[in-house]
């Protein structure tokens, strides 16, 4: 067993709560199942009572005529319930419901669903609420998770480096060997607390060593993780490589309507599902980033999808297949060649060509998870493809867990965005619940900030990044405020001053990023390979394509009609909105215009000083998030206290360089200077 070093718990560090009597009533669980199969849920429940309470939850087969819990899944609930007849409807199958109730003459509090994997749900439900020292008298939750998938990937790859990781190596892998430690049962934990139920292992970027794990002397191994996962609600996936058929089949060709090429993949997918029955599928990077994929035989991406889907489904399989799709080698002097068009013509095309254990995962928005981009347009465009969001918990571009990025805030406002798909409301998150176009394999996922840092995230809170991704992932109508607060308390206790705190760090912390790196819509200005800045021309001129094109009078790109035509992909009223410099959101202004510098904003400012003044207020608006932190010495874990003190002054001093070199970057080009005559070095 490979120890992990020291860790910490996020929010399940089960400290000890002051209710020990209010909650004593509580210590007697009258269990209506096989033991082993709520081995986890009672674990869990009895960890928690030793830890926070100072109690040893005792287990009964038989009622016993005390207040008590009940545990059971509704068909044994409703053996010796008879009102819970009727609580069928109320639930899918990963819903719960927890009610206070009264019943062979005594209070009990009901713990139940229809499978294991709510019963998983409900129990950390409760463990929060009684943390969160709720009223026990008068429990009556009804939860059910709003999509199906709701996924954490990893870009882990077997030597144990993680790509785009910046919280330490992975978990899972190392020196191309599977890790199997203690720590993956906490981390089965924090994420079933979240309500995660899927996690792919692999980077999806699947070099020549990764291209093996689907193989059986890896698969052995995976499938203690496998069930490790599995008992808490969590099923496994794992990244393929296009090319498998060829690197480990010894075929000549990976064309996905050649029959030997999908007979080698139907072998493939059940040899996995002998060891492994309750593997989860595949996720797809295919034509994209010099990853293989059905193009390169002439093949569509529905061609080579499917092919991999007939081999999954009679396993209930899925293929998850990203629209991260683009010619990564286009020649960026072609003002007519955009990045930001590539997903929707590569797959507004295949729309309703997909198989039904097909899943499209689509970034939120057409570029790269920049600190702000338009939602993608193939939200609203596909109606009869199953769609997955992926966003991305580690902040590649957003900070790389040394800035705090709190990315809820964002999150929300893609959820919220309007396709007008079917007219006004076709929210995203409303066709992610199937609600607009009827489909029901959708749902999340999340690229992970885990790695086996002593806090798992990096910075101390980033964990909040993942906490939100789960119970959003969960509920997308769940409130900001909501999910923050309960985190807040759940990691740092429910002291006032602490709530108020880090409830503005964590709300302000995205626009204060924005503001001091690239606001406007404007992305990228990072260094290429890392991606941490600032670099303003760091990509302007490679083939990959260029961002911001900004010479002396003007910046931006016309992704207009009359320009890359980019806003034809939206519906109508986001075409003309986006279309028309006056009305365009100026959060996206230089994503979607050419501006010249002395353009009027809706302020009365001119653009450029609109750029120096972000730029100088971001700063100050970063060394108040450190005033924040600071206010709160003596009333936070000593040891998270100064590692966040470390990583906000690191995040000022960087946000301070962000500031000169941005700002120094337009005065060189315009030669006009800061209307409040602040110091920009020439
Ligand atoms: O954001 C870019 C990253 C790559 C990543 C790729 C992707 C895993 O720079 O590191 O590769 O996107 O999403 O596939």
């Amino acid at each position: 067993m490979e120890n992990l070093e020291k860790y910490e718990m996020c929010w399940l560090e089960y400290k000890p709560l002051g209710n020990k009597e209010y909650c004593k009533r509580w210590e007697n669980i009258i269990v209506l199942e096989n033991y082993y199969d709520v081995k986890p849920c009672l674990k869990e429940l009895k960890f928690f009572f030793q830890n926070s309470l100072g109690l040893d939850l005792k287990y009964h087969k038989n009622f016993i005529d005390k207040p008590s819990l009940i545990v059971g899944r509704l068909e044994k609930i409703k053996e010796v319930f008879k009102p819970a007849e009727d609580w069928n409807k109320l639930i899918n199958d990963e819903g719960f419901i927890i009610k206070t109730l009264y019943f062979k003459e005594n209070q009990r509090i009901i713990i139940t669903g229809k499978t294991f994997n709510s019963l998983i749900y409900g129990i950390f439900e409760l463990i929060k609420r009684i943390r969160l020292k709720e009223d026990l008298n008068s429990l009556n939750i009804i939860e059910n998770p709003k999509v199906k998938f709701r996924m954490i990937n990893h870009w882990d790859n077997l030597d144990g480096t993680i790509e785009r990781g910046y919280a330490g190596n992975s978990i899972f892998f190392k020196n191309n060997k599977i890790i199997y430690s203690e720590r993956l049962r906490d981390y089965a934990r924090l994420l079933a607390s979240i309500g995660i139920n899927g996690i792919v292992l692999n980077n999806v970027n699947v070099k020549k060593k990764e291209v093996e794990l689907i193989e059986k002397h890896y698969l052995k191994k995976l499938l203690k993780i496998a069930k490790l996962f599995g008992d808490y609600g969590i099923k496994i996936y794992l990244s393929i490589n296009f090319a498998s058929p060829i690197y480990l089949g010894g075929l000549i060709t990976a064309d996905p309507l050649n029959q030997d090429v999908a007979l080698w993949w139907k072998r493939k997918v059940e040899e996995i599902y002998d060891i492994i029955p309750n593997f989860g599928g595949f996720l797809v990077k295919a034509d994209s980033e010099f990853n293989p994929g059905p193009h390169i035989y002439g093949r569509t991406h529905a061609d080579g999808a499917n092919m991999l889907a007939e081999a999954l489904a009679p396993f209930n399989g899925y293929v998850i297949w990203r629209a991260f799709v683009y010619n990564c080698m286009q020649d960026w002097r072609d003002t007519k060649t955009d990045r930001a068009k590539a997903a929707y013509d590569n797959f507004k095309p295949l729309d309703g060509f997909f198989d039904d254990n097909v899943i499209l995962q689509i970034k939120y928005g057409p570029m790269d998870f920049q600190v702000r981009e338009p939602v993608s347009p193939l939200f609203g465009a596909l109606e009869k493809t199953n769609q997955i969001l992926e966003l991305q918990i580690t902040q590649e571009y957003t900070g790389q867990q040394i800035h705090l990025c709190y990315l809820g805030t964002l999150w929300k406002e893609i959820l919220e965005f309007d396709t007008y798909a079917r007219g006004e409301g076709s929210k995203v998150k409303k066709i992610l619940k199937g609600e607009v176009f009827g489909n029901k394999n959708n749902g999340f996922a999340g690229v992970s900030n885990v790695g086996n840092s002593v806090n798992w995230t990096g910075h101390d809170l980033a964990q909040a990044n993942l906490w939100t991704f789960g119970k959003i992932s969960w509920n997308l109508d769940e409130s900001l405020e909501r999910i923050i607060n309960e985190w807040i308390k759940l990691t740092f206790g429910d002291d006032k001053k602490v709530i108020e705190n880090i409830s503005y760090m964590l709300i302000n912390s995205h626009r204060i990023y924005e503001k001091y790196t690239t606001p406007l819509g404007l992305g990228w200005m990072v260094n290429p390979g890392n991606h941490f800045g600032p670099n303003p021309e760091g990509y302007e001129y490679s083939h990959w394509g260029t961002y911001h094109r900004a010479d002396f009078k003007a910046i931006g790109v016309d992704r207009t009609s009359r320009g890359t035509g980019f806003t034809l992909q939206y519906h109508h009223p986001w075409r003309e909105i986006f279309d028309d410099i006056e009305k365009c959101p100026e959060d996206l202004l230089l994503f979607f215009h050419r501006v010249p510098y002395d353009f009027k904003l809706k302020s009365g400012k001119i653009l450029l000083q609109f750029i120096y003044d972000s730029h100088f207020e971001g700063v100050e608006e970063a060394e108040k998030l450190k005033e924040k932190w600071l206010e709160l010495k003596g009333k936070i874990d000593k040891e998270k206290f100064e590692r966040v003190l470390e990583k906000l002054n690191q995040q000022i001093k960087h946000a301070k360089e962000w500031r000169d070199v941005i700002n120094t970057y337009f005065y060189r080009k315009t030669g006009i200077p800061d209307e409040k005559g602040r110091k920009i070095y020439p």
